[in-house]
């Protein structure tokens, strides 16, 4: 189960420590101009290595598109891309070979299937995440056609909560923090973690703008439930928050309602989606990072033989997954709206007539 979307499906594949990783982006309509620069810039806005706020791992992350396009346009044909991993230390994991990571997919992989990649986790490694950033630029460059625009940013690290959002921060910021007023408590949050050998958790905000009413599949492909999906396929997320989220359950109805006047919603307590369905307003959401799994404190485990060990781990980790994780939840967000926008097509017969009669 390696694929993800239905009208607008990718697929990817690769390790964290294979020859390469990437994907291949099916169901993207031909015409689409492709601006290669802005994939890589994507990219290049995950990649590690950057600053002393992410993993020290050296990674280009350089895109390379192996078909669908032709003279700079999609064709409609299968979008294949590839990324060479290049900064591989496989060494460093030789002493995790035959025990468990805390908080990593060790333990379940081996159980699962009996054989698992210990170098760098193998698939369960976020490293993947790279290739879902390419087919979300790709998914990006259809929304840009329509003007829908997504984008994300760093709202809390550590339990020290972003104020206000604002995103042209987000562009300036080593964290992509939404909020400058605390941008330096939560770095200094980082580093401290970093540190002491530990790491933190974080929260990452989505929003997108000019989403058409309409987007989601009643009654099991809603468009919410196809969010929550996409964030909880994505490393270390454990919870989503739609709109007013966790707060609306303390709300009274007539304080979480959103007042409907003629020229729009009075608020926007939903997050953007009535009954599942895009309802026109800026859709908003947040995305709930654990702490980073691998630290450098040693901690209890066992082997695959059930001797009771400690591990003590090596490598380079980011302190804050949130941080890049951030770019991951805007691509996978990018996804599910051109898949959503691609769906809803055909959901009415106007659509079609407009389409087939002309
Ligand atoms: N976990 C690590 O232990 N070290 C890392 O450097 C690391 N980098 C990550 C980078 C990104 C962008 C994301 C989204 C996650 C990263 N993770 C990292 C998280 C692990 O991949 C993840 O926690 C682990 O596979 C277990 O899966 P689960 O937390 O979803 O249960």
């Amino acid at each position: 189960m390696n694929s993800f979307g239905h009208r607008f499906r990718f697929t990817t594949f690769g390790e964290s420590h294979g020859k390469a990783l990437g994907c291949v982006v099916d169901g993207v309509p031909a015409g689409i101009k492709i601006d290669e620069q802005f994939i890589q810039d994507e990219m290049n806005r995950r990649k590690p290595g950057q600053n002393k706020f992410a993993t020290t791992r050296k990674e280009s992350d350089n895109i390379e598109i192996l078909s669908g396009v032709f003279e700079g346009f999609t064709t409609g044909t299968p979008i294949s891309m590839i990324i060479f991993n290049e900064n591989q230390k496989s060494r460093d994991y030789a002493n995790v070979k035959d025990l468990f990571r805390p908080g990593h997919a060790d333990f379940t992989y081996f159980h699962k299937y009996g054989i698992r990649d210990y170098r760098g986790g193998g698939r369960s490694s976020a490293r993947e995440t790279a290739a879902r950033v390419a087919a979300g630029a790709i998914a990006k460059l259809l929304l840009k056609e329509l003007n829908i625009e997504v984008q994300s940013g760093i709202c809390e690290i550590d339990g020290i909560k972003a104020l206000s959002h604002d995103f042209t921060n987000v562009q300036s910021s080593e964290i992509y923090a939404l909020d400058k007023a605390v941008e330096e408590k939560q770095k200094e949050a980082i580093l401290n973690a970093k540190n002491s050998h530990n790491s933190v958790g974080g929260v990452a905000l989505i929003n997108v703008k000019n989403c058409p009413v309409g987007l989601g599949e009643p009654l099991y492909f809603k468009l919410d439930s196809q969010i929550a999906n996409a964030m909880m396929s994505i490393n270390a997320v454990k919870a989503i928050e739609i709109g007013n989220g966790f707060d609306s359950v303390k709300t009274k109805g007539n304080e979480n309602n959103d007042e409907i006047r003629a020229n729009g919603f009075k608020s926007n307590h939903s997050g953007g989606m009535l009954g599942g369905i895009s309802n026109g307003d800026e859709i908003n959401f947040k995305v709930y990072f654990k702490p980073t799994p691998s630290i450098f404190i040693k901690q209890e485990t066992i082997d695959i033989y059930n001797n009771e060990v400690d591990c003590e781990l090596k490598g380079r980790h980011d302190p804050c997954v949130a941080v890049r994780g951030s770019v991951v939840a805007e691509a996978m967000t990018a996804l599910v709206v051109a898949d959503m926008l691609l769906l809803n097509m055909s959901s009415n017969i106007n659509n079609i007539k407009r389409v087939y009669k002309n």
